[in-house]
């Protein structure tokens, strides 16, 4: 079983107004610490989606870590296909993308396979295949997502929790102020979007401190 870091960072390209943008807030998290980072493009074409997370890799790899803080984990939205391909240590599936168990087939069993889940029935089959976390959300409102499910609030962060054992992170609208209670109702980690962009290397310091 994986070990989560309570804070899961979500770099989402439509929210930088250049690649280069994205990669300095990505040196900034790794600085503050931030231990699991997801590149999140919905909208490029897929070489330019693989070019920018080589070099996002690139960059954090040739950064020297903290004392006593290791590299970031690299997730891949959606592309099992790219995760191989930029060498990341990981995908993340949602509901409309790969089954869990054709990208399992793709990334092998060395990688992490995170799969996005909306209500009970989705948690309970991610539960049961091979991801080795299982995400459920949206938490709170949300403006990051185009289409979000319905909100699910605390209660039903405390009902996935009760319906997997399996490593558990919560997503949607979750920020400093609030993301203490989502800890509280079951969550192993929170990723989040929005809460992050404003000055990276503060706020992911801040989320450090609270979610310890
Ligand atoms: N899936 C459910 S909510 C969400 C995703 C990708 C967006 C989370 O972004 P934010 O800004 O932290 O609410
Ligand atoms: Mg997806």
């Amino acid at each position: 079983m994986i070990s989560l870091p309570r804070l899961y960072a979500i770099l989402d390209s439509s929210c930088f107004s250049s690649p280069e943008d994205l990669f300095r807030a990505a040196e900034e998290l790794f600085t503050a610490g931030v231990a699991l980072i997801q590149y999140r493009n919905k909208s490029a074409d897929a070489q330019v989606v693989l070019d920018q997370a080589r070099e996002l890799r690139r960059r954090l790899q040739a950064r020297a870590p903290a004392p006593g803080i290791p590299k970031p984990t690299l997730i891949m939205n959606d592309r099992s296909d790219l995760c191989l391909a930029a060498e990341f240590d990981g995908v993340h599936v949602g509901q409309d993308d790969l089954l869990p168990e054709s990208a399992r087939k793709i990334i092998g069993p060395g990688r992490w396979l995170g799969v996005s889940t909306h209500n009970s029935q989705q948690v309970i089959e991610a539960g049961q295949s091979s991801a080795d976390y299982v995400a459920i959300g949206p938490v709170f409102a949300t403006g990051s997502k185009a289409n979000p499910d319905p909100v699910i609030g605390l209660p039903g962060v405390r009902q996935a929790r009760e319906l997997t054992r399996k490593p558990l992170v919560a997503i949607g609208g979750i920020t400093r102020e609030n993301c203490r209670s989502v800890i509280e109702a079951g969550a192993d980690s929170v990723a989040v979007i929005s809460d992050l962009l404003r000055d990276p290397r503060k706020s992911a310091e801040e989320f450090l401190r609270i979610l310890r």
